[in-house]
Protein backbone atom coordinates (compact mmCIF):
# COMPACT_ATOMS: atom_id res chain seq x y z
CA UNK A 1 0.00 0.00 0.00
CA UNK A 2 1.49 3.59 -1.08
CA UNK A 3 0.08 6.80 -0.21
CA UNK A 4 1.45 9.48 -2.66
CA UNK A 5 1.38 12.73 -0.52
CA UNK A 6 2.80 15.80 0.67
CA UNK A 7 3.58 16.28 4.00
CA UNK A 8 1.88 19.17 5.07
CA UNK A 9 -0.96 18.65 2.72
CA UNK A 10 -4.32 18.90 5.24
CA UNK A 11 -6.22 16.01 2.68
CA UNK A 12 -2.77 13.69 2.70
CA UNK A 13 -2.94 14.56 6.45
CA UNK A 14 -6.56 13.22 7.19
CA UNK A 15 -5.48 9.70 5.08
CA UNK A 16 -2.30 9.14 7.08
CA UNK A 17 -4.58 10.07 10.28
CA UNK A 18 -6.81 7.10 9.52
CA UNK A 19 -4.01 4.67 8.55
CA UNK A 20 -2.81 5.40 11.65
CA UNK A 21 -6.18 4.81 13.32
CA UNK A 22 -6.52 1.91 11.77
CA UNK A 23 -2.56 0.36 11.76
CA UNK A 24 -2.44 -0.49 8.32
CA UNK A 25 0.86 -0.48 7.55
CA UNK A 26 1.91 1.94 4.46
CA UNK A 27 4.36 3.64 2.71
CA UNK A 28 4.63 7.20 2.05
CA UNK A 29 5.94 8.32 -1.18
CA UNK A 30 6.58 12.22 -0.89
CA UNK A 31 5.46 14.23 -3.61
CA UNK A 32 7.95 17.32 -4.36
CA UNK A 33 5.10 19.72 -4.37
CA UNK A 34 7.39 22.83 -4.45
CA UNK A 35 8.80 21.49 -7.77
CA UNK A 36 5.89 20.82 -9.47
CA UNK A 37 6.07 16.76 -9.07
CA UNK A 38 2.82 15.95 -8.78
CA UNK A 39 2.61 18.12 -12.54
CA UNK A 40 4.59 16.22 -14.39
CA UNK A 41 3.82 13.55 -16.93
CA UNK A 42 4.99 10.49 -14.96
CA UNK A 43 2.43 11.49 -11.83
CA UNK A 44 -0.81 12.31 -14.17
CA UNK A 45 -0.60 8.42 -15.60
CA UNK A 46 -0.87 7.66 -12.29
CA UNK A 47 -3.24 10.45 -10.89
CA UNK A 48 -4.67 12.66 -14.06
CA UNK A 49 -6.31 15.25 -11.60
CA UNK A 50 -2.34 16.08 -11.09
CA UNK A 51 -3.25 16.15 -6.94
CA UNK A 52 -2.42 14.59 -3.51
CA UNK A 53 -3.06 11.87 -1.81
CA UNK A 54 -3.38 9.45 -4.20
CA UNK A 55 -3.68 6.04 -3.11
CA UNK A 56 -2.39 2.72 -4.93
CA UNK A 57 -3.08 -0.69 -3.15
CA UNK A 58 -1.81 -3.82 -5.26
CA UNK A 59 -2.09 -1.73 -8.76
CA UNK A 60 -5.49 -0.07 -8.09
CA UNK A 61 -5.34 3.59 -7.82
CA UNK A 62 -7.57 6.19 -6.21
CA UNK A 63 -7.28 9.64 -5.75
CA UNK A 64 -9.83 12.35 -3.66
CA UNK A 65 -9.22 11.77 0.21
CA UNK A 66 -13.01 11.38 1.04
CA UNK A 67 -12.84 8.62 -1.51
CA UNK A 68 -9.15 7.07 -0.11
CA UNK A 69 -10.75 6.98 3.55
CA UNK A 70 -14.27 5.21 2.68
CA UNK A 71 -12.33 2.89 0.74
CA UNK A 72 -10.17 1.80 3.28
CA UNK A 73 -13.02 1.59 6.05
CA UNK A 74 -14.83 -0.43 3.49
CA UNK A 75 -12.29 -2.57 2.73
CA UNK A 76 -10.45 -2.94 6.27
CA UNK A 77 -12.64 -2.00 8.97
CA UNK A 78 -16.04 -3.00 7.57
CA UNK A 79 -18.05 -3.00 11.25
CA UNK A 80 -15.52 -0.22 12.70
CA UNK A 81 -18.12 3.04 14.56
CA UNK A 82 -15.04 5.02 12.46
CA UNK A 83 -17.25 4.90 9.70
CA UNK A 84 -20.48 3.58 10.87
CA UNK A 85 -22.92 1.61 9.02
CA UNK A 86 -25.87 2.85 10.34
CA UNK A 87 -27.78 4.88 7.33
CA UNK A 88 -28.38 7.79 9.24
CA UNK A 89 -25.15 8.13 11.09
CA UNK A 90 -23.00 7.23 7.51
CA UNK A 91 -25.05 9.82 6.13
CA UNK A 92 -23.60 12.39 8.69
CA UNK A 93 -20.24 11.37 8.21
CA UNK A 94 -20.72 12.17 4.61
CA UNK A 95 -22.22 15.45 4.71
CA UNK A 96 -19.42 17.01 7.40
CA UNK A 97 -17.11 14.84 4.75
CA UNK A 98 -18.86 17.17 1.33
CA UNK A 99 -19.35 20.54 3.68
CA UNK A 100 -15.14 19.99 4.60
CA UNK A 101 -14.06 19.64 1.70
CA UNK A 102 -16.80 22.27 -0.62
CA UNK A 103 -17.24 24.85 2.13
CA UNK A 104 -14.62 24.55 5.49
CA UNK A 105 -11.59 23.53 3.95
CA UNK A 106 -12.60 25.33 0.64
CA UNK A 107 -12.17 28.52 2.63
CA UNK A 108 -9.20 27.78 4.82
CA UNK A 109 -7.31 26.22 1.94
CA UNK A 110 -7.84 29.32 -0.11
CA UNK A 111 -6.93 31.69 2.78
CA UNK A 112 -4.26 29.88 4.71
CA UNK A 113 -2.55 27.44 2.36
CA UNK A 114 -2.87 28.79 -1.23
CA UNK A 115 -0.83 32.20 -0.52
CA UNK A 116 2.11 30.34 0.98
CA UNK A 117 2.63 28.89 -2.96
CA UNK A 118 0.76 31.18 -4.90
CA UNK A 119 0.09 34.56 -5.67
CA UNK A 120 -2.89 35.04 -4.02
CA UNK A 121 -3.71 37.31 -1.25
CA UNK A 122 -4.27 36.36 1.91
CA UNK A 123 -7.10 39.24 2.65
CA UNK A 124 -10.12 40.13 4.60
CA UNK A 125 -12.87 38.88 2.22
CA UNK A 126 -11.07 35.50 2.75
CA UNK A 127 -10.70 35.49 6.41
CA UNK A 128 -14.38 36.35 6.30
CA UNK A 129 -15.21 33.64 4.53
CA UNK A 130 -13.26 31.63 7.05
CA UNK A 131 -15.15 32.54 9.92
CA UNK A 132 -18.48 32.20 8.15
CA UNK A 133 -17.49 28.34 7.63
CA UNK A 134 -16.73 28.25 11.27
CA UNK A 135 -19.74 29.91 12.03
CA UNK A 136 -21.50 26.98 9.96
CA UNK A 137 -19.35 24.47 12.13
CA UNK A 138 -20.21 25.97 15.47
CA UNK A 139 -23.65 25.85 14.74
CA UNK A 140 -23.26 21.46 13.11
CA UNK A 141 -21.44 20.89 16.49
CA UNK A 142 -24.49 22.91 18.10
CA UNK A 143 -26.46 20.57 16.61
CA UNK A 144 -25.13 17.22 17.50
CA UNK A 145 -24.31 17.73 20.85
CA UNK A 146 -21.82 15.36 20.85
CA UNK A 147 -17.89 15.09 21.54
CA UNK A 148 -16.88 14.15 18.00
CA UNK A 149 -18.26 15.65 14.90
CA UNK A 150 -21.31 13.56 14.87
CA UNK A 151 -21.49 11.23 17.57
CA UNK A 152 -19.30 10.37 21.15
CA UNK A 153 -16.64 8.17 18.82
CA UNK A 154 -14.58 9.71 16.59
CA UNK A 155 -15.36 8.97 12.85
CA UNK A 156 -13.15 10.16 9.82
CA UNK A 157 -15.35 13.48 9.77
CA UNK A 158 -12.99 14.35 12.34
CA UNK A 159 -10.17 13.59 10.60
CA UNK A 160 -11.10 15.74 8.01
CA UNK A 161 -12.01 18.37 10.05
CA UNK A 162 -8.59 18.54 12.27
CA UNK A 163 -6.66 18.64 8.80
CA UNK A 164 -8.13 21.63 8.10
CA UNK A 165 -8.54 23.41 11.78
CA UNK A 166 -4.83 22.63 11.82
CA UNK A 167 -4.61 25.07 9.10
CA UNK A 168 -5.77 27.85 11.22
CA UNK A 169 -3.69 27.06 14.06
CA UNK A 170 -0.91 27.39 12.04
CA UNK A 171 -0.84 30.64 10.39
CA UNK A 172 -2.16 31.82 13.82
CA UNK A 173 -5.84 32.73 13.06
CA UNK A 174 -8.28 32.82 15.92
CA UNK A 175 -11.10 30.49 16.44
CA UNK A 176 -11.76 30.96 19.94
CA UNK A 177 -15.05 32.99 20.13
CA UNK A 178 -16.20 29.54 18.10
CA UNK A 179 -16.45 27.89 21.95
CA UNK A 180 -17.81 24.52 20.69
CA UNK A 181 -15.29 24.12 17.55
CA UNK A 182 -12.73 25.06 20.27
CA UNK A 183 -13.92 22.58 22.51
CA UNK A 184 -13.84 19.77 20.01
CA UNK A 185 -10.64 20.37 18.63
CA UNK A 186 -8.57 20.43 21.88
CA UNK A 187 -11.09 17.55 23.25
CA UNK A 188 -9.55 15.82 19.84
CA UNK A 189 -5.86 16.64 21.09
CA UNK A 190 -6.17 15.22 24.14
CA UNK A 191 -8.57 12.04 23.06
CA UNK A 192 -7.01 11.10 20.18
CA UNK A 193 -2.72 11.90 20.70
CA UNK A 194 -1.86 9.09 18.00
CA UNK A 195 -3.25 10.47 15.35
CA UNK A 196 -3.28 14.12 16.20
CA UNK A 197 0.61 13.92 16.46
CA UNK A 198 0.07 13.19 12.39
CA UNK A 199 -1.80 16.35 12.21
CA UNK A 200 0.79 18.00 14.55
CA UNK A 201 3.54 17.16 12.58
CA UNK A 202 2.15 18.56 9.05
CA UNK A 203 0.79 21.28 11.03
CA UNK A 204 4.26 22.50 12.40
CA UNK A 205 5.92 22.25 8.60
CA UNK A 206 2.66 24.92 7.58
CA UNK A 207 3.66 26.64 10.91
CA UNK A 208 7.18 26.96 9.19
CA UNK A 209 6.41 27.64 5.61
CA UNK A 210 4.13 30.38 6.34
CA UNK A 211 6.98 32.21 8.02
CA UNK A 212 9.92 31.37 6.12
CA UNK A 213 7.87 30.57 2.14
CA UNK A 214 10.16 27.52 -0.04
CA UNK A 215 11.68 28.43 -2.65
CA UNK A 216 8.80 27.92 -5.70
CA UNK A 217 11.55 28.64 -8.72
CA UNK A 218 10.96 25.04 -10.15
CA UNK A 219 7.19 25.49 -9.78
CA UNK A 220 5.64 26.28 -13.15
CA UNK A 221 2.05 26.00 -12.68
CA UNK A 222 -0.22 25.64 -15.59
CA UNK A 223 -2.71 27.43 -13.98
CA UNK A 224 -1.48 29.24 -10.82
CA UNK A 225 0.31 32.67 -10.62
CA UNK A 226 3.09 30.98 -8.08
CA UNK A 227 4.52 33.32 -5.58
CA UNK A 228 7.41 35.40 -6.87
CA UNK A 229 8.44 37.43 -3.54
CA UNK A 230 9.95 35.70 -0.85
CA UNK A 231 9.31 38.06 1.46
CA UNK A 232 5.66 38.56 1.06
CA UNK A 233 3.63 38.80 3.64
CA UNK A 234 3.89 35.96 6.22
CA UNK A 235 3.80 36.62 9.58
CA UNK A 236 1.59 35.30 12.13
CA UNK A 237 -1.33 36.43 12.14
N1 LIG B 1 -10.20 17.06 -4.07
C1 LIG B 1 -8.90 16.62 -3.64
C2 LIG B 1 -8.08 17.87 -3.42
C3 LIG B 1 -6.74 17.60 -2.86
C4 LIG B 1 -5.91 18.87 -2.84
O1 LIG B 1 -6.40 19.99 -2.77
N2 LIG B 1 -4.61 18.65 -2.90
C5 LIG B 1 -3.69 19.76 -3.08
C6 LIG B 1 -2.59 19.69 -2.05
S1 LIG B 1 -3.21 20.01 -0.43
C7 LIG B 1 -3.09 19.62 -4.46
O2 LIG B 1 -2.57 18.56 -4.78
N3 LIG B 1 -3.18 20.67 -5.28
C8 LIG B 1 -2.66 20.66 -6.58
C9 LIG B 1 -2.13 21.98 -7.01
O3 LIG B 1 -2.27 22.99 -6.30
O4 LIG B 1 -1.52 22.02 -8.10
C10 LIG B 1 -9.01 15.79 -2.38
O5 LIG B 1 -9.95 16.07 -1.63
O6 LIG B 1 -8.22 14.88 -2.15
Amino acid sequence: MKLYSVEDSPPSTACRMLLKYLKIPFEVVEVDFFAGEHLNEEYAELNPQRDVPLLEDNGFFLSEHIAIMQYFCDKYAADSTIYPRDPTQRALVNHRLCFNMAHFYGAVGAYALAPIIYDYPRDALGLKRVNMALEVFEKYLKRMGKKFVVSNNVTIADFAMVSSMMCLEAIGVAFDKYSLVQKWYENFKQERPDEWSVAKEAMKVLEEINLRPPDLSKLNHPIHPVRKAVECCMTKR
